[in-house]
């Protein structure tokens, strides 16, 4: 009896180790990126094929800024949600907790109602939901909205579809917004030249990513998947895995994130916190999911074209901040 007793503390105090970050819906926890130089996109790499529109890899400063730590979960979406449609906001989705691969696989993307856990990430909302949440929160926080109507900057972003130029932004502004693709790939590189976050190979995959690995393949035949175990099939909470070297988690897997940035062609050119497209009808998503089932699609310098209406069960975000 005494014996099971100390099994049980024993796994519980396992647990809070693994466990040990809470995420608070009401607090979002930043990470100040330094600025510096780095090369972004692919170069060329005879064992790990790289899409045409990562290169040619080109030199990029970028200053310093905030990053969230996490993806913004569901319960911090939900907490300025409710703040926000009771104040002028209006959004085309509510949202979902996470998504279930279960789900996904036998009902199809639009049943999917979610993991019902409010620490996985957010899913199931549009570009236009997240920038006009992200004006949002600056405004329950007291702080300058970043996003605008209008290239004078007079009117705030805080109902329907505006496809929000670079001169419709803020860009000095205290306010949240989106992470730019250069500021993703810079977070998300933490300092690194290699393939992934943490080196060339996947097999160290499943101690900082959630993808489509042979833990999902247990539950539901797949016929393709990435050989390593990262224990979830579903989306995970914002803070499992290990964070990379900035302190940054799950900016690889779990779900794509937008950036804020039209999405375009490289050009190898040094810029200095470049900004995208100034116009276009795609937007960019970057990092892979908990769906993303080729390695391919796990890379620092993976970009994926999307429209800003999309809102499934794969894509969430992260928000970052000038100071
Ligand atoms: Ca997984
Ligand atoms: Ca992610
Ligand atoms: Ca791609």
């Amino acid at each position: 009896m005494f014996k099971l007793f100390y099994i049980f503390i024993l796994l519980l105090s396992m647990h809070a180790f693994v466990y040990s970050n809470i995420i608070n819906d009401n607090e979002i926890e930043m990470v100040y990126i330094k600025s510096g130089d780095f090369l972004m996109g692919s170069v060329f790499n005879s064992k790990m094929p790289s899409d045409k529109d990562e290169m040619p890899a080109f030199m990029v400063s970028i200053s310093g800024f905030y990053m969230g730590k996490y993806e913004i979960s569901y319960g911090q979406w939900k907490y300025i949600y409710d703040w926000a449609i009771t104040n002028g906001y209006e959004f085309d989705n509510a949202g979902r907790a996470g998504a279930s691969y279960s789900k996904i696989v036998t009902l199809g993307q639009e049943n999917d109602s979610g993991t019902g856990n409010k620490s996985h990430p957010v899913v199931g909302i549009s570009w236009y939901d997240i920038i006009k949440w992200s004006n949002a929160k600056s405004e329950m926080d007291g702080l300058t909205p970043i996003y605008y109507i209008d290239s004078m900057k007079q009117n705030i972003y805080r109902k329907g579809i505006v496809d929000v130029t670079v001169t419709m932004v803020l860009w000095n502004g205290d306010g949240y917004r989106l992470p730019t693709e250069a500021e993703w790939e810079y977070a998300a590189r933490a300092g690194s030249k290699t393939v992934f976050p943490w080196g060339n190979s996947y097999r160290e995959m499943y101690k900082y990513a959630n993808s489509l690995d042979i833990t999902a393949s247990s539950f539901i035949r797949s016929k393709t998947y990435i050989r390593v175990k990262d224990m979830y099939t579903d989306t995970a909470p914002v803070y499992v895995y290990m964070p990379n070297d900035f302190g940054i988690y799950n900016m690889i897997g779990n779900v794509w994130e937008w950036v804020f940035d039209f999405y375009g062609p490289y050009r190898d050119v040094h810029k200095k916190n470049p900004k995208g497209e100034s116009r276009g009808y795609k937007r960019v998503i970057r990092g892979g999911s908990f769906y993303t089932s080729f390695v391919e699609g796990l890379k620092s310098a993976n970009r994926y074209e999307e429209s800003p209406t999309l809102s499934d069960s794969f894509t969430g975000f992260r928000i970052a901040k000038n100071r």
